[in-house]
This record gives structure tokens, sequence and C-alpha cells, in this order.
């Protein structure tokens, strides 16, 4: 019989270099001869162990956007020649972010292949991604990243095998070439986790009684997530759930839960007989928003209000190890933190910085400023996690989401925050605007801004606590005297131009000043920040993007 393992010949391509979260690139360019295969080859060969994958399994899913199904099909061909025991794959090649990472914990896995661009637009004129999950449950470490992106300039061919496609959406095992391949339900061992972490009886008569949330899963990859536990574990009236069914490009709009994208949420939520809470997530189901009747809670705020209130749920009841958020994220959870008596870490953005903090346990909460919170449950961040958890606290206080808030505010002090977005911008213009502002760093210290004296100006350089390794250039930040802050850098998950990020933050402590419009109580830093960086002149934009 003829030997079913290919060993095909390739060259390297160029840029193959994984961001904030994988490899992201338009469908377009990873549709091109020998362009995935190319990376998922200098990924198996960047982790292979020294004995090889024997006995190994890979867990594999994604967020459903166009171009998954058939990544998926070629990846699984590749398993199979690189040795691999098992791939254990979601039904129609569906897994949350978090869901694989629960998974690959559980199962104790080798590690998992992720299929997704996350919050970029879908469709054959989208983006699509990948990003490799370790064993752990998390994502790559810079160091594999890095060994992946080497791996990719020195390939010569990859492995694959000669075999029709595997039945993604029949449950069960079949058989590739020895591979085991076991199709599996992506949402039960994540609803199981979901169901030991909190007071799923409480949530079902919170519910019961009448209680209303509005989860928006933007056609992305949480619908059958949020069907399933929502409607169907906690009783929630069908309806609970909208844009629930999972579609290869979204419903054509951008899988992302901010406050452009998920206007038509917001709106709800800000009009007559609002619901309680509005929620959503995002194309892969690690980000969550947050919106009480009425109120928008920011992330940076949720992160700091979660922390909080954790142990008002079964998992937190012993309180918390620690508190970590990226370093554009607000200073609310180190508040938080400090009145619990716990440390609180700052790492560079990205949720490949909490893994080591998370493994060694010495926290137990993290947060992003983008929307992302999670915990040592697993290894991502996780949307429908926050949701539950905020959901469990409202089942204890019996408050509103907007009493909450206030009386947080009023607790700690609220750290009024935005971020403002300048998307697809020149990329030339985007890194002058960011030399300008490295070159303006010595001079700052001492110079007002904002009517303030700036004591601190660095491009933050993170040291981590748990192996010595050191990620440099990590944002320029700008902060006064008072702790308000100005943060820039440029996005690492963009597929066209550049995007520059603004990151502004101020502390109020006084109560009567807690309730001023977010853009307001920030106007003097939000012009400072521009006056710095010069964006209007080097971007030639007037305005953000989006302002979150
Ligand atoms: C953005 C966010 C970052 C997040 C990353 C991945 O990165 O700012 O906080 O971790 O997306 O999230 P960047 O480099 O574009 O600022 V997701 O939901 O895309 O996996
Ligand atoms: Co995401």
């Amino acid at each position: 019989m003829k030997n079913p393992i290919l060993t095909i010949p390739t060259a390297p391509i160029a840029g193959m270099k994984p961001g904030t979260s994988g490899l992201r690139k338009k469908v377009t360019e990873f549709q091109q001869p020998h362009y995935l295969a190319n990376f998922v080859q200098s990924i198996f060969n960047a982790v292979r162990p020294t004995e090889g994958f024997t006995g190994q399994t890979l867990v594999l899913g994604g967020d459903g956007r166009f171009f998954n199904l058939e990544a998926a099909q070629l990846i699984i061909r590749m398993a199979a020649a690189n040795g691999f025991a098992r791939v254990l794959v979601g039904q129609g090649g569906i897994l949350s972010t978090p869901a694989a990472s629960c998974v690959i914990r559980k199962h104790q896995t080798f590690g998992g292949i992720i299929l997704s661009a996350s919050h970029n637009a879908g469709g054959p004129a989208g983006d699509f991604g990948i990003k490799f999950n370790a064993a752990n449950g998390g994502p790559a470490p810079e160091h594999l990243t890095e060994a992946m992106y080497a791996a990719s300039q020195v390939i010569t061919e990859y492995g694959t095998v000669d075999t029709p496609d595997v039945d993604l959406h029949r449950l069960g095992t079949q058989d590739v070439v020895g591979m085991a391949v076991e199709v599996i339900d992506p949402v039960a061992d994540y609803a199981e986790l979901m169901g030991r972490l909190f007071d799923f009886p409480k949530l079902r008569a919170l519910f019961a009684s009448g209680f209303r949330l509005r989860f928006d899963a933007m056609h992305a990859v949480t619908g059958p997530y949020a069907h399933a536990i929502f409607e169907g574990l906690l009783g929630a009236p069908a309806g609970t759930v909208v844009n629930g069914t999972p579609l290869p490009d979204f419903g054509d709009h951008h899988p992302d839960p901010n406050l452009v994208h998920a206007k038509a949420l917001y709106d709800v939520m800000m009009g007559a007989d609002a619901p309680d809470l509005g929620a959503a997530s995002d194309g892969d189901g690690d980000r969550n928003l947050i919106i009480g009747r009425g109120l928008f809670i920011s992330p940076s705020d949720s992160l700091a209000m979660l922390a909080a209130n954790a142990h008002r749920a079964p998992a937190y009841a012993q309180g918390l190890a620690g508190i970590a958020r990226s370093m554009p994220t607000s200073g609310a959870a180190d508040r938080v933190a400090a009145a619990l008596g716990v440390p609180c870490f700052e790492t560079p953005t990205g949720w490949k910085f909490f893994g080591n903090l998370l493994d060694a346990g010495k926290v137990t909460i993290c947060g992003e400023e983008s929307a992302g919170t999670g915990s040592d449950h697993v290894r991502e961040k996780d949307g429908l996690w926050a949701v539950l958890l905020w959901l469990n606290i409202l089942a204890e206080r019996r408050q509103s989401v907007a009493d909450i808030a206030r009386e947080h505010w009023a607790t700690y002090g609220r750290n009024y925050y935005t971020r403002h977005d300048y998307e697809e911008i020149d990329t030339a213009a985007a890194h002058q605007l960011m030399a300008g502002l490295r070159d303006q760093l010595p001079s700052l210290p001492g110079r007002t801004v904002a009517g303030k004296q700036v004591q601190l100006a660095d491009d933050f350089s993170y040291l981590d606590p748990v192996d010595g390794s050191v990620s440099a250039k990590q944002g320029v930040r700008v902060v006064l005297e008072d702790g308000s802050r100005i943060v820039y850098r440029l996005s690492g998950t963009g597929t066209a131009g550049a995007t520059l990020r603004v990151y502004i933050e101020q502390f109020e402590g006084d109560p009567a000043r807690h309730d001023l419009p977010t853009q307001d109580a920030l106007a003097a830093l939000i012009a400072a920040a521009d006056e710095l960086a010069r964006i209007r002149e080097l971007t030639g934009r007037t305005e953000p993007s989006v302002i979150t």
C-alpha cells in the first residue's frame, strides 16, 4: 500500500510573526498556497518535544469564521503526519477560546490550536487567525511565538496525509492514518466547569424571579454556549440570547463587543424598559461587555468590581491570591487589591503574560481594559465567565448594576477611564508618532501637561517575576503627579495599516464628582494626549474611530 504520509517541499514565507494574540492576516493571505501549512508546521517544529508527539493529544477548534473548516481539515492531516496520537476537535470545528483552554487542561493534553481572529471582521474579505496554546491551556508565551516565527523563516517542508476529510459534524471517534480524531461537544466540558464555579441553583432562582439578561452573541462563537448555559441550565427565557447562531461572516458585522459594534445592545440598555443586565462577547468568546440598566461599566471598572465581589461566588469564597492587570488597564483594580491586602501585578498587553502568574498561584483574577477578564479556572480570558460572575454577584447582592457601581466608586474612588482608537492609520505615520513620543521621554518629567507636572515618562518594560524574562517597548506612558496617565501603544492584532491606541485615566476621590460623562471628566487629558503625540497632525485624523 502506498505510504499515505506526504512530505511537501516548501519555502519560507515572510511576515509570519505572531502578534498580541497569534498570527492574524487577511483570509486571502492565508489562502495562498502553502501559507497555512507553513505556519502550522512552524508551530509543530517550535513546540515538538525531543521524543516527538507520540502518544500526545492536540485540541483543535475555532470561532466558526470563514475558512475555519478548511483549516481544521488541513491541521488534522498535518497532526497525523507529525505523529500525534489523537486530536480532540469541537463539533463543527467550534471551540471558544476559553473552552479550548478548558478542554486542554481537563484532558491533560499537549496543547491546542485555536482558529480565530477574535474581534476582527470575518468572511472571505475579512481576517483569519491561528494561535497555539500550551499544556497549561494558555497562549504560547513570547519565547514560543518567537520560536514559531524563527521556524517559519527556515522551513523547507511540511508533513500531511493523503486522506479524505473527516466528518466534523459527527460526534465520536474517526481514524486518520492511525490517529484518532475525536469530535466532541464544544459546550459540555465548559458548561460543567462553570457549574462548579458558580451557584447555579441561585442563578436559576434569580431568573425565575423575573431577572432579565440580554446577551448579544454577535453571531460569533458564544451563541451555543450562551443558549445552553443561560437559557438551558439557568432557565432564562428564550430570547435572552440574541444573535446566537455563529455565522462565517458574523452577519457582516465586527464581532467586537464595544460601544460602536455592540451599539444595538447599548441602545436597548439605555432605553425605557431596559433589562437588568446587558452583555456581549466577541468572535472567539474571550471578551465581555457589561452594561447595567442605564450605565455602561468600563472593562477596567468591571475588573475591579468583580475582584471586590468575587468572594460572593463559590469558587472564590476563600478570597483572592492576587490580581493582575495589563499596564494600560486603569488602576481601579489596584485599589481593590490594596483594600484586600493582596498583591497587584502590572503586565504588558496580551493574555500570554498572565499565564506564569496564574500557574504560580500568585493571582486569581486578571483583566485587561479591552474587555478581557478571567481567573485561574482556565488560562484565557473568558467572556461568559465574567457574565456569570456578574450574575452571581447580582444574585447575592440583590442590587442593580448601577447601584453596585456607585457604591464601589464611593468606597474606592472612581478611575475615570477611556480608550481612543485610531484604526487603519498610515503605518509610517504611526511609527513616526511613537518614535516622536519616545524621543520626548527624557525631557518630559517635570514638564506641565494638562495643568499637572509629569512625574514619570517611560516605555513600559516588564520583568516577569516567575521566569525572569523581560519584555520591553510595551507602550509609552506619561504619568502625572496626581497619578493621571496617558498611555500610547500600537495594536498588535490588526491586519491593515496601523492602529494607535490612546488610553487615558484620571482618579476622582470625591463622590460628588462621580457622575460626570467620562469624556468630559477627561477632556483636559484628552486634549493633552493629542498635543503631546501630535495625533491630528501626523495621522490626519480629527477624531478617533472608536471611543470606549
Ligand atoms: C488587543 C487588546 C488586548 C487583547 C488582544 C487580544 O490587542 O488590546 O488587550 O489581549 O487584543 O484579544 P492589541 O494589540 O490590538 O491592542 V482578542 O479578544 O483579539 O484574542
Ligand atoms: Co477574543
